[in-house]
């Protein structure tokens, strides 16, 4: 072999062993490599399993029960990823429960976490958006003791058009007593009660962020292999930020104490005048609103005068993502993970944010119209 092979070779070598930036190859003379870690890898199911190590009772099986999250939600994003190229976007021609078109796509998400969460023997029932009743998931194993809520894809009247959407969950245990059919019981617990709660965004990259309530974790989608790999460790909301995200087209039939509230966002009375941002999705809407700062707002509208938002899958675990990253979020009366659910898709407003357009939003709403 001569120099130009062995340089040949090294390079490589060394283009195979960077794997994805994790490793670094390191030639010494033209024979050796040395491989040393730049960076230690951490999926989302180590981190999972490190943080159980809090808790020297932990049997393992919160873990495996995130995992059916993590599984599930790798097989919507390949085919939101595909969206386009598969037959899969465009309504199903059916309604949900709430009177809203089905995607493709939701009804795909849907049966894919259903599947999934219904191959752990944790899990004792299933709320979803999509389906008018919880389920009791069919093994009815005695173990059984977390209901998990979700939003199987939020946002999902954007797919079309390319835009980010997401998966909302929310993650509770079995009340003391409740048999297997107090399904209600299961699911109609305020917020304050989730163990866990967390989102996926399908946006330019796929991340997933979770919180068992001892803060707040990001964690990307690496395609190349297959795994949530730890980019955003313990994420605090900032302060304060310079964005506000509102469907203004609705601001004439908002109260006159939100408008006051969005003129003073506006005029700078905040020390800085606001600019808006709002995707209409949500999931991508909070996102941006916790790692950048500022307010995302659903208020009381003229067609929804309880709010959009629904309480149990998209309000509570966003709350509880919030207050865990030491935001805050109100349902323009009260703090929303204390709000005791009467239904399962019931709906509520919601204003989210960091801690300085927060204080304003309640002084705004104690100052009245
Ligand atoms: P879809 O899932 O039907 O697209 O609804 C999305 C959503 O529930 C939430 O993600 C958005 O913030 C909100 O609706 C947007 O609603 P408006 O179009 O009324 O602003």
């Amino acid at each position: 072999m001569n120099s130009d092979d062995h340089s040949r070779e090294d390079n490589l070598a060394r283009r195979l062993l960077t794997l994805n930036g994790y490793m670094e190859a390191r030639s010494i003379g033209t024979e050796l490599l040395c491989i040393s870690r730049t960076k230690p890898i951490t999926t989302v199911q180590q981190h999972i399993l490190q943080d159980q190590k809090r808790f020297p009772t932990a049997s393992g099986e919160f873990s495996w029960l995130l995992s059916g999250i993590t599984l599930a939600t790798k097989m919507i994003e390949s085919k939101v990823r595909r969206a386009g190229l598969s037959d899969i976007v465009g309504s199903q021609g059916n309604t949900n429960v709430q009177g809203e078109v089905q995607q493709k796509l939701d009804v795909y998400a849907n049966e894919v976490l259903l599947h999934c969460l219904s191959m752990r023997e944790s899990i004792g029932v299933l709320a979803s958006e999509e389906n008018e009743h919880p389920l009791i998931v069919p093994h009815q194993s005695p173990n059984a003791k977390y209901a998990v809520v979700f939003d199987p894809l939020d946002g999902s009247s954007n797919i079309d058009v390319n835009v980010s959407v997401g998966t909302t969950f929310s993650i509770l245990r079995k009340p003391d007593g409740a048999g297997l059919n107090d399904v209600k019981k299961w699911v109609l617990q305020p917020g304050s009660k989730q163990v866990a709660a967390g989102y996926v965004v399908y946006g330019s990259s796929t991340i997933l962020v979770y919180s068992v309530g001892n803060g707040v974790h990001g964690f990307t989608l690496d395609p190349a292999i297959g795994a949530y790999v730890l980019s955003h460790e313990n994420i605090r909301m900032p302060n304060q930020g310079k964005y506000y995200s509102v469907n203004e087209a609705y601001r004439d039939t908002f109260s006159q104490q939100y408008n006051n509230y969005l003129e003073r966002l506006r005029s700078g009375a905040l020390g800085r005048r606001y600019a808006s941002r709002y995707i209409g999705s949500m999931v991508s809407d909070f996102h941006r609103t916790l790692l950048k700062g500022g307010v995302f707002l659903y208020p009381p509208t003229a067609d929804h005068p309880s709010g959009k938002l629904r309480l149990l899958y998209e309000a509570n675990p966003i709350s509880f993502i919030a207050e865990q990253a030491g935001g805050v979020c109100s349902d323009g009366k009260q703090r929303v993970l204390d709000i005791h659910p009467q239904s399962i898709h019931q709906r509520t407003p919601m204003i989210v944010g960091s801690a300085v357009e927060m204080a304003e939003f309640e002084r705004c709403m104690q100052e009245g119209s």
